[in-house]
């Protein structure tokens, strides 16, 4: 498998978290997206939406990180990242509905390329925004949390996955976790395996 990916893409750094929590072998093509590389013809022919991230299969592209995520789940079911029970399933996918459709749009880089190229928005307010979206997805997120070791239960699921690379951009545009001790202990727990710290920004062979 070929995972297109850049190293800040928080959705492709989710799919690099499950591909090595699954011990998938895959190979990484980037995608550079502050040469709007992801726009160009060569990547559109493989996902027209021109987004990141997308996986090359046997089958054929698969893009949007949350179906890449499905799709590994019930092709490679030797290590589970969703529970059994259809309910803890559901808590688990209402988690990472929370980050990837509530938090993540409104804060991804054409959005704040918008606020600055568009309407003159100046870097203050842009990181005034993005932290305002973040914080306010965060405080949800920490009311959901109860307190085991990762998001739901004694080993990571798809929630984990989900909001590691979340909280990474939020410490690069200097949100202040205090306010957060349940997400920034997972954040914390999760970078401790090897299949999380490999698939951090600073780690992929595009990092720059
Ligand atoms: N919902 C999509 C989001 C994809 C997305 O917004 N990817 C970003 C990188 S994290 C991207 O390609 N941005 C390029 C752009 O905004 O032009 C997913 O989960 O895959």
């Amino acid at each position: 498998m070929k995972l297109y990916t850049y190293f800040r893409s928080s959705a492709a750094y989710r799919v690099r978290i499950a591909l090595n929590l699954k011990n998938i072998p895959h190979e990484l093509v980037g995608v550079n997206l502050l040469k709007s590389e992801q726009q160009g013809e060569a990547y559109t022919k493989k996902n027209p939406q021109g987004l990141l991230p997308a996986l090359e299969t046997e089958q054929g592209v698969l893009a949007q990180s949350l179906a890449i995520l499905e799709w590994l789940e019930e092709t490679h079911t030797d290590t589970p990242l969703l529970p059994n029970d259809p309910w803890q399933k559901a808590q688990v996918r209402n988690f990472c509905y929370a980050i990837a459709c509530d938090i993540h749009p409104i804060d991804n880089l054409r959005v704040l390329k918008y606020l600055s190229q568009e309407l003159n928005v100046d870097d203050e307010q842009k990181n005034t925004w993005y932290r305002h979206w973040v914080i306010e997805g965060f405080k949800k997120l920490e009311a959901m949390l109860g307190d085991s070791p990762f998001c739901f239960g004694d080993k990571p699921t798809l929630a984990d996955v989900c909001l590691v690379p979340q909280v990474f951009n939020a410490l690069r545009f200097k949100v202040d976790m205090t306010p957060f001790p349940k997400i920034a202990a997972i954040y914390q727990r999760c970078n401790e395996m090897a299949a999380f710290s490999d698939a951090a920004p600073e780690n992929q062979p595009d990092a720059q």
